[in-house]
C-alpha cells in the first residue's frame, strides 16, 4: 500500500490482479517493490497530471516511460486516434501512413536511410543486432553494463532498469551460450572499449549503446567514448548501433546523435514514435537494411508491425513537436533541476543532478555518476523515504534511480515550483 496517501482501491485492485498475474503487474518495475509499497492504479491521465483510482491526482514525471511527449490524452493525438480507429484496427497489408512516418523519421534523423516498424523498444533492438550479426557473418556483440534494451536473450545481461532494480545480472532462461556472445564493458570506458577491440574486434558484429543512459538514471556517454566507439566499430568492421527507443525525440528532438554530432549505423526507436501506442523501429543506413526479408535474407515480421494506429500516434505526435517546444522543455527541466539540487544543499542532502533535454534524474550521492558502480552506490533508503513524500505531496516520480523522470510540454511553471516546494517538504521530512 502507498504509505502516506489513501490508496485503499489501489490496494484492492492489486491484492486482486496479483491472483491472476505475476506480481500483480505486467512488467516488473511498476510494482514499486524496491520502494517497499504497492502500485498506485491509474484510472485517467491528462496533459501532466494523472489520477489514481482513488481519486488522487499527480503531476506526473513517469510519463508512461517516456513516450508521452505531449502529455496525456493530447487532444490532437486522440481526435487523430479516433479518425483512424473508425477506419480499422489493424490491416495486415501496407498503409501510406507507415512510408509518411518513416519519412519524417528519415527527416529528423537522416542516419536512418531506410526503417522498418515493429511493437515494442524489444522488438527493435533484438531485431537490430539480428541485422548487425546477419550483415557481418559474426556473432559477438558488446553491450555496456547498467544500459538496457529490452528483455531479448542477448541482452538481458548486466542491464539497467529493472534489471538493476531488483539486483539481477542475467535472468534464468537465457541460455549460456548466449551470454557468451554478449561482451559487457563499463560505460563511458575508453580504455576498456579499446582494449575490447584491441583483442576481440574482428569477430564484433557490432556494438549497442545507449548515447545517453536513461536506463540507470539519466548518464550522458561522453563524446570521447562515443567517438571510441564510433572509430572502433569502423576500423574493425563492426556496426554502430544507437538504442535511441528513450532518448529519440527526448535527449533533443533529432535525437541524441544530433548532439554528439555521430552517425551510427543502425537506430532503434520506441516510445515517442508511437505517442503512447504500441511500437518500435529499427533503420539505418540503406546498404545494411537492404538485407531485411524481403530485399534480403535477414528474416524479420510482425503481424502488427507498422500498426495504423501506432503509426498515427507517432506521426501527430511528431507532427505538433516543434523546436521551440524543445527550448521551454529544456528551461523547465533546468529550473527544476537547480530547484531540486538547491533544496537537497538546504537540507544538507548529498544530491547530484543530471538532465539531457526533457529526461532528467536525481541521484542520492554526492557523486559524480558517470557509470552502473556509481549509481548502485546511491542511498536508496533516502530515495525510498522521499519517494513517498513525493507522493503525499502530489508528485509521481520513477519509483527506481535505476529510471529517467521525464517531462511533457504541458509541464507548466507552477507545476515546477509546486515539485521543487514537494521536494524540499520531501526533503524536510526525510531528514527529521
Ligand atoms: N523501458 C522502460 C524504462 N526503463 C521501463 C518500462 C518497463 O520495463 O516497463
Amino acid at each position: 500500500m502507498s504509505k502516506l496517501v489513501n490508496t485503499e482501491k489501489s490496494n484492492q485492485a492489486f491484492a486482486e490482479a496479483k491472483k491472476f498475474m505475476p506480481g500483480g503487474v505486467n512488467s516488473p518495475v511498476r510494482a514499486f517493490k524496491n520502494v517497499g509499497g504497492s502500485p498506485l492504479f491509474i484510472d485517467h491521465g491528462k496533459n501532466e497530471m494523472i489520477t489514481d483510482v482513488d481519486g488522487n491526482s499527480y503531476i506526473d514525471y513517469v510519463l508512461s516511460w517516456g513516450p508521452l511527449i505531449l502529455g496525456h490524452a493530447d487532444d490532437r493525438v486522440v481526435a487523430a486516434l479516433k479518425q483512424a480507429t473508425e477506419k480499422g484496427t489493424s490491416y495486415g497489408a501496407p498503409t501510406v501512413l507507415e512510408t509518411k512516418l518513416a519519412k519524417m523519421v528519415h527527416e529528423i534523423m537522416p542516419s536512418i536511410e531506410m526503417l522498418r516498424m515493429v511493437s515494442s523498444g524489444t522488438e527493435a533492438t533484438m531485431s537490430a543486432i539480428r541485422l548487425a550479426r546477419g550483415y557481418t557473418q559474426r556473432d559477438k556483440i558488446v553491450k555496456f553494463i547498467g544500459n538496457y534494451h529490452g528483455h531479448s536473450d542477448s541482452l538481458l545481461v548486466d542491464a539497467g532498469s529493472g534489471m538493476a532494480t531488483f539486483g539481477i545480472t542475467t535472468s534464468p532462461g537465457v541460455p549460456d551460450d548466449f551470454a557468451y556472445d554478449t561482451l559487457t564493458v563499463p560505460y563511458n570506458d575508453v580504455d576498456a572499449v579499446k582494449q575490447l577491440f584491441d583483442a576481440q574486434g574482428d569477430e564484433i558484429a557490432g556494438v549497442i549503446v545507449e548515447p545517453v543512459a536513461g536506463n540507470m538514471g539519466v548518464i550522458p556517454g561522453t563524446q570521447e567514448f562515443l567517438q571510441t566507439l564510433r572509430d572502433e566499430t569502423t576500423k574493425h568492421g563492426s556496426l554502430l548501433i544507437f538504442d535511441e527507443v528513450m532518448t529519440g525525440f527526448r535527449a533533443a528532438f533529432h535525437g541524441a546523435q544530433s548532439l554528439r554530432h555521430i552517425h551510427p549505423d543502425i537506430t532503434t526507436l520506441g516510445k515517442v514514435i508511437g505517442g503512447g501506442l504500441p511500437v518500435g523501429a529499427f533503420g539505418g543506413k540503406r546498404e545494411i537494411m537492404e538485407n531485411i526479408t524481403p530485399d534480403g535474407k535477414i528474416y524479420h515480421a510482425g503481424t502488427l508491425s507498422g500498426n495504423p494506429l501506432a503509426v498515427t500516434g507517432g506521426i501527430s505526435t511528431l507532427e505538433q513537436l516543434s523546436e521551440a517546444d524543445y527550448v521551454a522543455m529544456k528551461k523547465r527541466v533546468v529550473a527544476l533541476t537547480d530547484g531540486i539540487a538547491n533544496q537537497a544543499k538546504k537540507y544538507g542532502i548529498p544530491m547530484t543532478v543530471h538532465h539531457v533535454g526533457t529526461m532528467w534524474s536525481a541521484f542520492y550521492s554526492a557523486g559524480p555518476i558517470n557509470n552502473f558502480e556509481d549509481v548502485k552506490a546511491c542511498d536508496q533508503d533516502l530515495f525510498e523515504k522521499c519517494f513517498w513524500q513525493l507522493l503525499a505531496h502530489g508528485v509521481y516520480v520513477a519509483p527506481s534511480q535505476f529510471e529517467t523522470c521525464f517531462i511533457s510540454t504541458k509541464h507548466t511553471d507552477e507545476d515546477i515550483e509546486k515539485t521543487i516546494d514537494a521536494y524540499g517538504a520531501a526533503f524536510a521530512a526525510a531528514t527529521r
